[in-house]
């Protein structure tokens, strides 16, 4: 090597390591091999923490969920064709979500790929990944690099946020030019996600509907808590003194405890409520559409704050589209209404407060349930309380009769604490979420996770040990999916819901040195989790549950279509 080149050239390698300091973005989420291992290995020298997995999905699932933990897009590095479809599950569900994320994938030669003559891995990435994210790009040139990647940074937060594609041919990791020349290609993106002012008649608008209801709901979903406006929209809904309905992921936002809190209501508020605003919240199958049964017939009215202006009439007419960042809209709202609110009437807020009272004593005795082998109550009895003494800890959750019973048992006291399934209900986000967690936050992570839903990522348990994450998993083994119990009856082979009965997955910790318990009773488990919480170690509770507890699909049974000619 020639004296003095080093600082005269640079390359490709560097190049994407540069621009992606330069923005700021110091973690990647990757699996290395051909072409990106040096990337990896270089980025690592060049102090950017390079995180390494076992299967592209659960590192891309980490990049998603850092990507809403952090409001900056996080990234996930995998190698051609079969590493780009295994990250692409996780880009598409990031756009689903509306997380930014940046899948960035080496690719082959294109000279190659466009002529389909068999390059080692040869897949026209681009073309795939494109009906599956929010933007796709490919840099060809080494010069390109820092504006492929403003641009791919851009199209990941601004707006509604989503799963962007770049696609990186190996040839351009290799190509080099002058350092001075590189430098000045890089870009530094500026107000990547601009604040979106919404229209003062659209403020107006959605105050007077809301002014004018009798029995007003607000429904907070994930934008809002990914917003991070914590306190504007706590100051609004107190100030407008409306009861709250939190999605999933909007636990916390404000705490599940509050008085105005309607969670412990929830069929009554739907039912019930005339005027309905929501804050970053789609009307989707989780809100089935805004419509029938679980509406009631009372006539309403929805007022929809959102980013997204082609989201507003959705599903159903929207009186009052408020287009803006919740931020921007919720502080507008505050400052409109500094001049003088009315509360909302008494016997609305009344009504609700003794439905959810009546809920919370009808839950409470179950949540005391001492009984071994343990049912769903008895356990979440226990998670329950360690969330209420470490509030900011953060509680990843996946599964079916897992995911649904803990929503509804696991108060949430901080916002974007509760990382889940989201908006497809996707089992494997289990691990690669309680990673990306612990290492963005510096919390420690509660993952309560079905057997099943387990098994998507269980293979990173390694990887928690590998970087010592602060990360207790806690596994519902019930023996199956929603239940042990099914039987075949045709011949010897298993139902095809059940797995092997009686498994001891805390073994698989600690064949990676972590701390593995088998709990049989509530007793157990508390003991167990609260040792984990206190030491920080990577565990895994086996919580043995009845196989006779659960129900199918957990509380969306009813979206499983019905044979006549079959009976169960
Ligand atoms: O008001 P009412 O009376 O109605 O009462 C409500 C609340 O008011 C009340 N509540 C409370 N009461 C008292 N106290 C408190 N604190 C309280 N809070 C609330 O409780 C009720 C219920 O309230 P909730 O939960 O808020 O309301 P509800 O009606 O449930 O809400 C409706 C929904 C739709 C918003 C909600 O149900 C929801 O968010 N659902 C999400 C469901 C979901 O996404 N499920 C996951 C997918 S299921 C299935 O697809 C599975 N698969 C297939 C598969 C998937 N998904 N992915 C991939 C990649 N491959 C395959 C698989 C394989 S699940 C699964 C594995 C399952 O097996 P596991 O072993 O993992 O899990 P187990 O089932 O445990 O065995
Ligand atoms: P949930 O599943 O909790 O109901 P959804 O994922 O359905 O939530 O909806 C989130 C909505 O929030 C999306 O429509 C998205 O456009 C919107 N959104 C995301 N970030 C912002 C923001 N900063 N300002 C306004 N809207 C946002
Ligand atoms: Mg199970």
């Amino acid at each position: 090597e020639a004296p003095g080149t080093e600082q005269e050239l640079t390359d490709g390698f560097h190049l994407v390591i540069d621009a992606l300091k330069l923005n700021g973005i110091n973690t990647i989420y990757n699996v290395p091999g051909i072409p990106i291992t040096d990337l990896g290995r270089m980025a690592q020298a060049e102090g950017i923490r390079v995180i390494s997995f076992r299967h592209e999905q659960n590192a891309g699932y980490a990049a998603g969920i850092a990507g809403y933990l952090t409001k900056k897009p996080g990234v996930c590095l995998t190698v051609s064709a079969p590493g780009f479809l295994n990250g692409l599950t996780a880009l598409a569900h990031a756009t689903t979500n509306c997380y930014p994320m940046i899948l960035v994938s080496g690719s082959s030669e294109r000279e190659i790929v466009d002529l389909q003559q068999g390059d080692y891995e040869e897949m026209d990435q681009l073309a795939i990944a494109k009906p599956l994210c929010k933007a796709a790009y490919r840099v060809l040139h080494a010069q390109d690099i820092g504006i492929g990647l403003a641009r791919a940074i851009r199209a990941a937060v601004s707006g509604r946020p989503g799963g962007v594609y770049l696609d990186l041919p190996a040839k351009l990791f290799g190509q080099v030019m002058s350092a001075d020349a590189g430098q000045k290609s890089l870009v530094k993106v500026i107000d990547a996600a601009p604040a979106q002012i919404p229209s003062p008649a659209s403020v107006k608008r959605a105050l007077d509907v809301l002014k004018g209801a009798k029995r007003p709901l607000i429904i907070l979903g994930k934008g809002a808590a990914y917003a991070q406006a914590d306190e504007e929209i706590k100051s609004f809904v107190e100030k407008s003194g409306v009861p709250f309905l939190p999605m999933s992921m909007a636990k916390g936002l404000l705490p599940d405890t509050h008085p105005q809190c309607a969670g412990a209501a929830r069929s009554t508020v739907l039912k019930e409520s005339d005027v309905v605003m929501l804050i970053g919240a789609r009307l989707n199958w989780l809100l089935s559409h805004g419509k029938g049964k679980s509406w009631g017939e009372a006539p309403k009215k929805f007022i929809q704050v959102d980013i997204e202006p082609r989201e507003m009439d959705s599903n159903v007419e929207i009186v009052a589209p408020v287009v803006g960042d919740i931020g921007s809209v919720v502080s507008a709202f505050n400052q409109a209404m500094a001049s003088g609110w009315t509360a909302p009437p008494a016997e609305w807020t009344k009504a609700i407060s003794s439905k959810r009272e009546e809920n919370v004593a009808k839950m409470a005795p179950k949540l005391m349930n001492n009984k071994s082998p343990m049912d769903y109550h008895g356990a979440l009895g226990v998670l329950k309380n360690v969330i209420k003494e470490y509030p900011e800890a953060i509680l990843v959750n996946e599964g079916a009769n897992t995911l649904d019973l803990a929503r509804g048992v696991i108060d949430m006291y901080r916002p974007r604490k509760r990382l889940d399934v989201g908006t497809w209900g996707v089992m494997g986000i289990g691990m690669g979420q309680a990673i990306a967690a612990a290492l963005e936050t510096g919390h420690p992570v509660l993952a309560v996770e079905g057997d099943s839903a387990f098994g998507f990522s269980g293979m990173e348990v390694e990887t928690i040990c590998r970087y010592n994450l602060p990360i207790c998993v806690v596994i519902f083994n019930n023996d199956g999916i929603y239940r042990g119990t099914d039987v075949n009856g045709a011949n010897a082979d298993p139902a095809t819901t059940v797995f092997v009965k009686g498994a001891r997955y805390d073994k698989m910790m600690e064949a990676f040195g972590g701390v593995g318990v088998n709990a049989t009773s509530p007793d157990e488990l508390k003991r167990a989790v609260n040792e984990a919480m206190k030491s920080g170690k990577p565990t895994l509770i086996n919580a043995v549950i009845d196989p006779a507890a659960g129900s199918e699909s957990g509380r969306i049974g009813n979206l499983n279509p019905q044979s006549v000619l079959q009976k169960k």
